[in-house]
Parts: C-alpha cells; sequence; structure tokens
C-alpha cells in the first residue's frame, strides 16, 4: 500500500518498487501580441506537436487564457519553460511560459 511505496519495498513481496518523481504541468498564457503563427511553432518545436495538435492547444491558450503544453519531471518542466521564455524574448514575443504542480 501506500506506505510500502514510500519505503520502496512492499511488504507482501519484498519486491523493490521504484519512486515516482512529483509531476509539472508546463503551461502557455495568453497575451494580446504574440502572433497565433509563433505559439503554433513553440509548441511544433518545443513540445513535438503536430501541426494540428499545436493548433488545437494555441486557440485553446488564445480562447481560455491558459493551457497545458505537457507534463514532466521537474527538471524538463524547467528547461520547457526556460527554452520556451528564452526562444519567445530572442524573437521580441511577449509569450509566457510557466509550470506547476500537476
Ligand atoms: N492571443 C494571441 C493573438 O490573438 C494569440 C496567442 C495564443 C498568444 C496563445 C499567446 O499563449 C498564446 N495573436
Amino acid at each position: 500500500h501506500e506506505q510500502d511505496r514510500e519505503h520502496g519495498v512492499a511488504v507482501e513481496t519484498g519486491k523493490p518498487e521504484v519512486a515516482r518523481p512529483p509531476l509539472y504541468s508546463v503551461l502557455l498564457l495568453n497575451d494580446d501580441y504574440t502572433p497565433m503563427d509563433f505559439v503554433v511553432d513553440v509548441l511544433t518545436r518545443f513540445f513535438g506537436m503536430s501541426l494540428d495538435k499545436a493548433t488545437q492547444v494555441m486557440l485553446h491558450v488564445h480562447t481560455r487564457g491558459r493551457g497545458v503544453c505537457g507534463v514532466f519531471t521537474r527538471e524538463v518542466a524547467e528547461s520547457k519553460v526556460a527554452q520556451v521564455n528564452e526562444y519567445s524574448r530572442l524573437n521580441q514575443h511577449p509569450l509566457l511560459c510557466t509550470m506547476e504542480k500537476a
């Protein structure tokens, strides 16, 4: 059960169990200035989305204000956020990428 998992061993079988790391959602936030095609470019470039999927996610963010790009371990999520924000600034767009515990 839960406590066994925390200790990394199943009491009943003695089989080792590995802990699952906490997961983080990486989010894009809407803004009034970033071009839609740049957001689609970001979603294909950094999150491996197809053009169709990236367009769906972009439109979700555009209409709802924010949306999930993917769910990752903390280090991977931090890297995605840093890369997307750097790429956006390099291209002089205000697009914001952030993360929160999933
Ligand atoms: N709202 C932007 C526009 O109308 C498009 C946009 C979508 C911007 C998603 C940011 O995360 C975003 N050009």
